[in-house]
């Protein structure tokens, strides 16, 4: 089974709790607090691995969770971090947010790796809350949620040589006679089902070609294998048209016109690639009766052309250097384009209202409300004095918040007073 679309689910290990604790010696009866920082949690990250063609895996198994960060403990003891998990895709995978659909990223060439989703902060220990004035904090951070989400994987095939032709022109029989790949040919229509990948080696170069199904009139409608495949040669850099020249109903000129309207009824891009015309089945008597006018015709479309058998190897060296002397001028590789993305920025806070709650946005203090345990009397004074000095009592009044209404920050609910003084008091659970 080929499989070029998955979904799938990832998630962040979440992060360690930081730990409260006092020391306790010996001769110190009364130490001070010691709990240590909880690990951070493992991303997930993709990585393109060159010997991978599928993405079968994901039909299999799709979700994915990353290790959590283990608590912090007494003396001081930071917590392990979770590990990361690293999942392989072939090269060529586009990673899509299976949400807002934005390309996250194109996985182009071997070894390259985005993290999906990142692993939880570990939350800090009671100890990075002492102060001169607070000596024994009895509150510590949770470990911050990993992300999670769902992601859409979908390959596009990155060779640097094309085949496309009609059924039968022996697109296959080519593949496994210029590289190492065996792919599956036989004397009747769609034998390929699914793209085929191959490596021509030489000594002093070496590409890669992809052999796809066959392509027929009215392949944009769905007809024979449809189009489906055709995205797995948009991002080579050369095709090779390969005609049948024994082919009485469809003749190497017909084969020529339908491959053309099919490709651009797909993407008209295809057709401003480089392409090379291989007309194939030299060996069969139909073809070399037909030869001389095949050539008169085929010198008028200024592609670059060579008469082969794909069976008898006829010619294949010099296909083989034909396709090298064209593919060595083009370097790029093409690439989908990555939109700049739009990343919330830390310092951007404002107040929206929802229903009867105010909304406050601010990335920095809905993390840490988040992380802490706000019932607690001392977790609750840190907080509220970490709001005052972010400013966030001011933009209260600048939205003219009124006296009593509340404002959820994170998962807390506050309500406000403004006399005497503006002030949050934290709503009960
Ligand atoms: N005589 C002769 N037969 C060939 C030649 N090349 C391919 N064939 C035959 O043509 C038939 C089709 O070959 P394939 O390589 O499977 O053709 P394909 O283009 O991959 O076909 P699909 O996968 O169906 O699109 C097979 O029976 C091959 O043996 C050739 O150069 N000469
Ligand atoms: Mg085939």
């Amino acid at each position: 089974m080929f499989i070029d679309k998955a979904k799938i689910y990832v998630k962040g290990g979440d992060g360690g709790n930081g730990c409260i604790s006092f020391r306790r010696e010996k001769f110190t009866p009364k130490g001070g607090p010691d709990g240590g920082d909880g690990g951070k949690g493992g991303d997930v990250i993709l990585e393109a691995d060159e010997n991978l063609d599928t993405l079968l895996d994901f039909y299999y198994k799709r979700h994915f969770i990353a290790e959590k960060g283990s608590h912090g403990r007494g003396k001081n003891q930071h917590g392990k971090n979770g590990k990361d998990l690293i999942i392989k895709v072939p090269v060529g995978t586009l990673v899509f947010d299976a949400e807002t659909n934005e390309l996250i990223e194109d996985l182009i060439y071997a070894g390259q790796r985005v993290i999906v989703a990142r692993g939880g902060k570990g939350g800090r220990g009671n100890s990075s809350f002492a102060t001169s004035t607070r000596q024994t904090p009895y509150f510590a951070e949770k470990g911050e949620k990993g992300e999670e989400r769902w992601i859409y994987l979908e390959l596009k095939i990155i060779a640097d040589v094309g085949l496309v032709g009609l059924p039968n022109a022996g697109k296959s029989t080519l593949l496994s006679q210029i590289t190492s790949a065996h792919p599956e040919i036989g004397d009747y229509p769609f034998t390929t089902k699914f793209p085929n990948l191959g490596v021509v080696q030489r000594d002093d170069f070496s590409y890669t070609v992809a052999d796809i199904p066959g392509l027929i009139e009215g392949a944009h409608l769905g007809k024979g294998m449809g189009h489906e495949f055709l995205r797995h040669i948009e991002r080579t850099r050369l095709l090779i048209f390969i005609l049948d020249g024994s082919d009485k109903i469809n003749s190497p000129e017909r084969a020529y016109s339908i491959l053309e309207r099919e490709l651009e009824l797909y993407n008209p891009k295809l057709l401003n690639k480089k392409r090379l015309i291989a007309i194939n089945k030299i060996d069969l008597p139909e073809t070399q009766e037909r030869m001389e006018e095949i050539k008169n015709w085929i010198s008028q479309k200024n592609f670059p052309y060579i008469f082969i058998s794909a069976k008898f190897k006829w010619n294949l060296e010099d296909l083989i250097n034909l396709i090298w002397e064209n593919l060595k001028e083009l370097i790029e590789i093409p690439q989908m384009e990555l939109k700049e993305k739009e990343e919330l920025k830390e310092d951007i806070i404002f107040l929206e209202k929802e229903g009867e709650y105010w909304i406050l946005y601010d990335k920095k203090s809905v993390s840490l409300a988040n992380r802490l345990n706000l019932y607690d009397f001392q977790a609750q004074s840190y907080f509220i004095n970490y709001i005052r000095r972010r400013g966030i009592l001011k933009v209260l009044r600048k939205n003219k918040v009124k006296d009593g209404e509340h404002i959820k920050i994170g998962d807390y609910l506050f309500k406000y007073y403004s006399s005497p003084h503006s002030q949050l008091i934290l709503e009960n659970e």
